[in-house]
Order: C-alpha cells, then sequence, then structure tokens
C-alpha cells in the first residue's frame, strides 16, 4: 500500500483533476437502469416536497438533466438555507455542507444566497460549524468519549464542502480528522465520506508537510478498511456501496485497482435497481454519481461563470435634500462582475449598515425600495426612493439591473 500511496501523491499533485472515469463503468446495455433510476429521483422533486440536496448534487454530476426539477430544488434550497439561518432553525454542519455542494454544482454561489427573504453566507456557515465540530472534539479530546458536536461523517461532509469551495480551513479540519478518527468509530459509509475529504485536500495548495503526511496516511487506512468490507459485490451493505464506490473514483490510483473488483460492485448494484432497493430518493442520489464516474469532489472540477467572473467596483451615493435632515453619504463597494444593483446595495450595507441599510418589498417586478438609511418613502407624500447610473434614470429595479465596472449609481430621494 506503500508504494501505492507514494505513486498516488505524486499522480495527485501532477494532475490535479479529478480521475474518476477509466476505472470501470455501467456497461451500455444496462445504462438504461441507471437512467430510470434518475428519472425516478428526479420526479420526488416537488414545490410541496422538502428539498434534498443529494438530489441535486446528483442531478447536476449526472448525465439525465431535468431542468425543472433543479430549478425547482435551487430555489427550494436557498429559500429554506436563508429561513433556517433567520429563523435560527436546526442546521446542522454536514447539511449546510451539503446545501453548499448542491448549489455550487448548479453554479449559484453558496457564498452569496439572495432570496427576497434575505441573504445568507453558506460558505462563512459551514466554516463556522466546521470550527464548533472541532472544537467540540478538542475540548474533550483527552477523554475516552470525546466526540465532535455532530458525528465524522457529517464532518466528513464538511471538508469536502470547504475544500470544493477552496477554504483553507479545510486543510486544518482534514487533519484533525485524519489524526482523530479511529478505525473502530467508522462504518463504510462514514469511512466513504471521509475519504472523499481527504482526496480533495490533497490536491489543495499550500498544505504543510505534518498534514500531507497525516492525510495521507488516514487516507490509505480508510481505503483499506473499505478494501476489506467487500463482499460480494457490494462494499459495507447495499446503502454504502454507492459512497464507496464514488470514494475509490476519487482516490484512484491510491490503492492496487487489483483490490477491488470495481466491475462486480457495478453490476451488484444495477441489479438491485429494478428490485426497488433504490427507491428513497436519498439512496437514488448517493449512488448515481459513482454509476455515472463521478463523485462528490468531482463538484470542485464542474466549470462555473461565477466563480472565474473578476470583481467590478461600482460606486453608490445616496442624497436626501428633500426632507428634515439632508444628507449625502457614498461609498464605492465591489462585487462579482453580472451582480444585480441590489447586491451592490447589500454589501454597501455590510461595509456600512449605519448609512447604507435599507429595506424593500417584493413584487412581481421583483424588488422595490421602500427606505434607505431609516428615510421611508410615502404614497401620502408622494416620495420614493428613485435611481440613477450617472445622470441617467434606471429602466430596471435594483434587482434587475445589472451594474458595470466603475459605474456610480445614485439613490435620489425624491417626489412623484
Ligand atoms: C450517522 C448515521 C446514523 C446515526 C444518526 C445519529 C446522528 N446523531 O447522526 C445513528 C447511529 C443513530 C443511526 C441510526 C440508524 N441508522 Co443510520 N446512518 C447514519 C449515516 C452514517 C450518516 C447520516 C448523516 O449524518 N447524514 C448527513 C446529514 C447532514 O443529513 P441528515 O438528513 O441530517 O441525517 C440524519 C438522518 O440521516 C438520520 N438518520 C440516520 N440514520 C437513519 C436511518 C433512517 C432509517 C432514518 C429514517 C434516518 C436516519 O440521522 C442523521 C443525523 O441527524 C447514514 C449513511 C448514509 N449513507 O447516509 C446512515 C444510514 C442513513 N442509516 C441507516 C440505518 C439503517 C439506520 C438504522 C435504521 C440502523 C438500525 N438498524 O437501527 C438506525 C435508525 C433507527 C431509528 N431509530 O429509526 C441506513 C439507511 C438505509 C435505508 N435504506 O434506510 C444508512 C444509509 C446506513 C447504511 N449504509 O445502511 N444512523
Amino acid at each position: 500500500m506503500e508504494n501505492w500511496l507514494s505513486l498516488c501523491v505524486v499522480l495527485l499533485s501532477v494532475t490535479c483533476s479529478c480521475k474518476a472515469a477509466g476505472i470501470c463503468s455501467v456497461p451500455e446495455t444496462r445504462k438504461s437502469y441507471v437512467t430510470t433510476l434518475a428519472i425516478t429521483m428526479a420526479r420526488s422533486v416537488g414545490q410541496c416536497v422538502t428539498p434534498d440536496p443529494s438530489v441535486l448534487l446528483a442531478l447536476n454530476l449526472g448525465q439525465v438533466k431535468d431542468p425543472t426539477a433543479q430549478d425547482i430544488l435551487i430555489n427550494q434550497l436557498k429559500k429554506d438555507s436563508v429561513e433556517r439561518v433567520s429563523k435560527n432553525e436546526t442546521f446542522t454542519s454536514g447539511k449546510v455542507a451539503l446545501y453548499v455542494l448542491a448549489l455550487r454544482s448548479s453554479c449559484v454561489d453558496p457564498s452569496s444566497i439572495y432570496v427576497p427573504e434575505g441573504t445568507v453566507d453558506l460558505v462563512q456557515l459551514l466554516e463556522e460549524k466546521t470550527r464548533e465540530e472541532l472544537q467540540s472534539f478538542e475540548n474533550n479530546s483527552s477523554s475516552s468519549n470525546a466526540s465532535v458536536k455532530t458525528t465524522w461523517y457529517q464532518v466528513g461532509l464538511d471538508i469536502i464542502g470547504l475544500c470544493v469551495m477552496s477554504k483553507p480551513y479545510a486543510i486544518t479540519a482534514a487533519h484533525i480528522l485524519a489524526t482523530h478518527i479511529s478505525l473502530n468509530i467508522f462504518g463504510v459509509d462514514t469511512a466513504a465520506i471521509a475519504a472523499m475529504g481527504l482526496v480533495c485536500v490533497l490536491e489543495m495548495e499550500n498544505i504543510p508537510e505534518g498534514t500531507h503526511i497525516s492525510v495521507k496516511t488516514k487516507l490509505s487506512d480508510l481505503l483499506t478498511y473499505m478494501l476489506d468490507q467487500q463482499n460480494d459485490g457490494l462494499i459495507g451493505n447495499t446503502y454504502s456501496t454507492g459512497l464507496a464506490g464514488q470514494a475509490f473514483l476519487a482516490a484512484h490510483p491510491c490503492y492496487s485497482l487489483d483490490s477491488w473488483d470495481c466491475a462486480a460492485t457495478i453490476q451488484k448494484l444495477i441489479d438491485l435497481i429494478p428490485q426497488k432497493t433504490f427507491a428513497l430518493p436519498i439512496a437514488a442520489a448517493q449512488l448515481l454519481p459513482f454509476l455515472w464516474g463521478h463523485s462528490y469532489v468531482s463538484v470542485k472540477q464542474l466549470p462555473c461563470l461565477y466563480s472565474d467572473a473578476p470583481l467590478i467596483s461600482v460606486e453608490f451615493t445616496i442624497v436626501n435634500d428633500l426632507v428634515g435632515e439632508h444628507f449625502k453619504y457614498s461609498i464605492t463597494v465591489e462585487v462579482t462582475e453580472g451582480s444585480a444593483l441590489l447586491q451592490v446595495m447589500e454589501k454597501a450595507k455590510e461595509l456600512n449598515p449605519k448609512e447604507f441599510s435599507f429595506q424593500y418589498k417584493k413584487y412581481e417586478w421583483g424588488v422595490y425600495i421602500t427606505s434607505i438609511n431609516q428615510l421611508d418613502g410615502s404614497n401620502n407624500d408622494k416620495t420614493y426612493w428613485q435611481f440613477f447610473s450617472g445622470i441617467n434614470l434606471l429602466k430596471q429595479g435594483v434587482s434587475d439591473y445589472i451594474p458595470e465596472n466603475k459605474e456610480h449609481i445614485i439613490a435620489v430621494f425624491s417626489k412623484y
């Protein structure tokens, strides 16, 4: 195994890409089973159904596209995440990680989720929650029953999420997981998720030498453990096999190819599909990425415009020469190219909430600004906030108007 490990590290540093394809794949004659499973899973999506991020993730990693289901899920997950945060509802670290992965795989930037009800930075939230998980462990690490806040399974998901979003804290978390997760506390599901997290981190830059060694060693242990759990094509049980398959694809070539009968695993899983073994959407969602030759780590390679989009700077000025105490404030903010004016205003509010806080209402035409800097428009007084780009009146509302680099947006408290 040590030789394979050395080879793996060399290849990881040379290729730096996801190596999912090419080990074994579903035979052409049996692909229809996979497609049917994916279609059935996509049909589980609906406006009144609780959204499952794993389903969106699977659809984005797969070859069966269902734009309607994908759109419904994106909107549900965005709304749900803002709601959970604003209402302080349960949102465990692993769940946040799955939301991050699902939204990132849809090319929605999880660090800037916006819905009319509010905004949330899911990547920052994920980092905070991962820190909580590990602090909880480290505070009791001397005790025999030291544990993370939830489970190592969720910490594994956290590492994948942070790593896919290129957050350096993924490296620290991987180091802690690698040095503390013990062979007797993980099942195959946990080992698979943890292994994917470690593979992802090994491809990151600036990993300290000590971390590199501990992560490589633990990855090797996890792979050996999973390889030992093979039985009649399955790895662990029916429901852990898809995750284990994903981990083996992600970790290829960190183990000897002879040690895993990939074709037997695929054959066994395909045989189980017509028996409705994976009828639950979550069961299908954990399996399908593997059958399509991908893993959760592949999300990092999915191309998205936003991740390459450059930052632009926009000047934003608010002016009241009309009522009460007059004021004029300006701020310059940076947002990614293609952001709506509303995101510029959100950024201004974040940087200077005292002067740039604002409120709005949602209509069919998008967002209508009702107040800025505590100054409300009034139907009785016929006042409102009027928006200009330089001297030109905007023809769109703030949620639709896309400012350009160096543009100067002015909101003037006016009469109509
Ligand atoms: C951690 C875990 C547990 C923990 C959950 C507690 C905790 N604080 O985390 C414990 C050990 C308690 C547990 C128990 C069981 N589990 Co379990 N569990 C998992 C595991 C490894 C990770 C789940 C997770 O954290 N997901 C990520 C988080 C972010 O998502 P979540 O939605 O918040 O996850 C919650 C639910 O998954 C729930 N949960 C966990 N297990 C089960 C099982 C069932 C049937 C249900 C409805 C919910 C549920 O607890 C999670 C944490 O809150 C999964 C593996 C997998 N492949 O998904 C198996 C898994 C979901 N569990 C499974 C099973 C079978 C069980 C048990 C029925 C085992 C048993 N014979 O008693 C029991 C549940 C009994 C009951 N009381 O109803 C199977 C489900 C297979 C299936 N087709 O239904 C899985 C897939 C493992 C496997 N490969 O067989 N589990």
